[in-house]
């Protein structure tokens, strides 16, 4: 008998990302799935919107790397739950370990889960978590041909934040090039410009994330 083991292992992904789906939503929780490469600011992103949402919306956190719990470390100070993940050799969080992420969280003291996928544009694009949704971040210090090489993550992502664009005035990036690539392989993706540093677009941003929030958990 011939096993199409791709096929398998993405059945059983997605399988365990409609488990996800239907426990966040039988506790009233909106999920953001939170890619990009390596140090393109996803953590700093979070504190940001822990800091501004705070009061209004209940943030929890898992955070997906390879190996230690620093940024588990970085959002725990901000007092939210947050629960680490270490991947080892995967290159994005496989959706059986978010399921038993949730285990270590009280969903019901949250509205907001941000899931901080391992550093990569490649392996977190091909897997689904289960997640309401899909963000993408780029920094203006990896290229502007980044959409053009890595489509996948760009189409299937619901918002770009370009993250970091206190730095333009220093790297050679060209934010249309960036959303032509993106709008052609997803003409419905919403763009964001942001720098955590200065606070510039970050309130559009957070706004666009809240009003998606609210829309689901009421
Ligand atoms: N100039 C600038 N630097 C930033 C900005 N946001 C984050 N950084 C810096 O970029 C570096 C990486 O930020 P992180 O938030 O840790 O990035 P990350 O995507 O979570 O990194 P990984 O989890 O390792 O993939 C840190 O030194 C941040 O201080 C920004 O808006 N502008
Ligand atoms: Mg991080």
């Amino acid at each position: 008998m011939k096993v199409d083991i791709g096929r398998e292992i993405q059945q059983s992904a997605e399988e365990t990302a409609g488990k996800i789906r239907g426990l966040l939503a039988a506790r009233n929780v909106f999920s953001v799935n939170l890619i990009s490469s390596p140090g393109s600011g996803k953590t700093t992103l979070i504190e940001k919107a822990i800091e501004a949402l705070r009061g209004r919306i209940r943030i929890a956190v898992v955070e997906g790397d390879m190996e230690t719990d620093i940024d588990a470390a970085r959002i725990r100070r901000h007092g939210v739950q947050v629960h680490q993940i270490n991947t080892r050799s995967s290159c994005h969080i496989p959706p059986f370990l978010l399921l038993s992420a949730l285990d270590h969280l009280d969903l019901d003291a949250a509205d907001l889960l941000f899931v901080e996928n391992v550093g990569n544009l490649v392996c977190p694009a091909e897997v689904p978590l289960g997640e309401d949704l899909r963000v993408v971040a780029l920094s203006v210090a990896e290229g502007d041909e980044k959409p053009l090489k890595y489509p996948l993550v760009f189409k299937t992502s619901d918002l770009l934040v370009i993250t970091k664009t206190d730095l333009l005035p220093y790297v050679k990036f060209d934010t249309d090039r960036v959303k032509t690539a993106a709008r052609a392989v997803n003409p419905r993706v919403e763009v964001f410009e942001v720098s955590s540093y200065t606070g510039s677009g970050l309130s559009s941003f957070l706004e666009r994330i809240e009003e998606l929030c609210r829309r689901k958990i009421g």
